[in-house]
């Protein structure tokens, strides 16, 4: 697209800035998430995904651990938890989790990500304890574990600061921290969606306690509900500021709700894959110093996530094979993909596969096999 085609449309100086390499500002955000002109927004996105990463596109091959669904907060679009004592809620023991590790290995597996539910009475030997007994049977594994409201739930309920309580974790075999928990920082949506959970100022206070610790983050937000496009420039904002004082977040992975089985069902309908694909070229626009925007298949679908990988997406995150959110909610993608699968997926869209591990170290690249 040239340059006066950008000026014709409006987004003349959006598109000066992005060719300079300067950065945007809540003003740009807006008007990118607003205008009709999607096609414009994804190109100047993957300028920046092509500056930043070429065609080359990552994955890691995960495996998802959910020790327990059972959690105090009850947020309204979550489908996966339930209250303690509902017949549905579960909690694996330390064993039933190595097993179920275990159960994963028939393959090459790089990482576990392991959430859970914020459980009422869990002590943090449970959590050290399930890190300490994954680190000891598979060394080799990288544990992505604990988004920050999980964290910040375990040293209340431990009766410890959120640093003793990272501290305590990374000594027991805690890799990084994975991104969820953040939704939107406005008190007015989370009022209204999760009125108990985490508040955004406080899911900050415990990314930025961890990069301090050296402790890497991802960073997340969940769109397609009620929040507004000043709010979703202003949650962008406060992760970028965030990420200029710490440098500490690998990747942002924006989460498409899905409303089915949730208290929103009938009442919101989700995004399209037009505000998925807007979402993704945006956080690329805004987030300037995060290196890496993730396209979580298992939410946007893999026709989906094909095209993102030329609307500013670097990386699919993983092969996953079991996932409890967002199938809970309704998803229909497969749970997981094979390494096979997930490498045709990139080539599809015309980019170069390149297996890293949690930290973006190349484990294989295509060019190199
Ligand atoms: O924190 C809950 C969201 C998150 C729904 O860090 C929902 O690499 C959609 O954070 N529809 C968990 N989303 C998933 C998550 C994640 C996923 C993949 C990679 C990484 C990473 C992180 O899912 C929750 C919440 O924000 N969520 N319910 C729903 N109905
Ligand atoms: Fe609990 Fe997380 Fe579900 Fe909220 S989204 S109810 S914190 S499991």
């Amino acid at each position: 697209m040239n340059v006066a085609r950008y000026h014709e449309i409006g987004l003349g100086e959006v598109a000066a800035k992005v060719a300079g390499g300067a950065r945007l500002s809540a003003s740009d955000g807006e008007l990118l998430l607003t205008t009709p002109h999607l096609a414009a927004v994804g190109a100047l996105a993957n300028q920046v995904r092509e500056r930043k990463h070429g065609d080359r596109t990552y994955f890691i091959v995960n495996r998802h651990i959910n020790y327990t669904n059972i959690c105090v907060n009850r947020c309204r679009f979550c489908a996966f938890s339930r209250p303690a004592g509902h017949p549905e809620g579960y909690l694996l023991s330390v064993d039933e989790c190595v097993e179920m590790a275990a159960g994963f290995r028939g393959g090459r597996v790089s990482e576990f990500h392991i959430v859970g539910g914020c459980h009422p009475d869990l002590r943090l030997d449970y959590y050290t304890d399930l890190l300490a007994a994954l680190r000891a049977r598979f060394p080799d594994v990288h544990l992505q574990a604990f988004t920050a409201v999980e964290v910040a739930h375990m040293a209340r309920v431990e009766g410890i600061s959120v640093e003793e309580c990272l501290t305590r974790l990374r000594d027991a075999g805690l890799g990084s921290l994975p991104g969820g928990g953040a939704e939107v920082f406005s008190p007015r949506v989370r009022a209204e969606l999760c009125p108990q959970k985490l508040p955004g100022d406080d899911w900050l206070e415990v990314a930025r306690t961890a990069h301090r610790l050296g402790i890497r983050t991802n960073c997340t937000m969940l769109y397609g509900h009620i929040e507004t496009p000043a709010e979703v420039v202003d949650h962008l904002l406060r992760l970028r500021e965030l990420q200029d004082e710490t440098g500490g977040f690998l990747a942002f992975i924006p989460l498409a709700f899905h409303p089915e089985n949730t208290s929103l069902e009938g009442e919101l309908p989700g995004p399209t894959a037009w505000d998925n694909l807007r979402m993704i070229a945006v956080s690329r626009l805004l987030l300037d110093n995060i290196p890496h925007i993730k396209v979580f298949w298992i939410m946007v679908g893999l026709k989906v996530a094909e095209v993102a990988l030329s609307f500013g997406a670097d990386d699919v995150d993983g092969t996953v094979v079991e996932e409890k959110i967002t199938h809970s909610a309704g998803a229909r993608t497969p749970e997981g993909l094979t390494i096979p699968q997930i490498e045709e997926l990139i080539a599809r869209a015309g980019r170069t596969p390149v297996e890293r591990d949690t930290l973006y170290r190349v484990v294989r690249a295509e060019e190199s096999a």
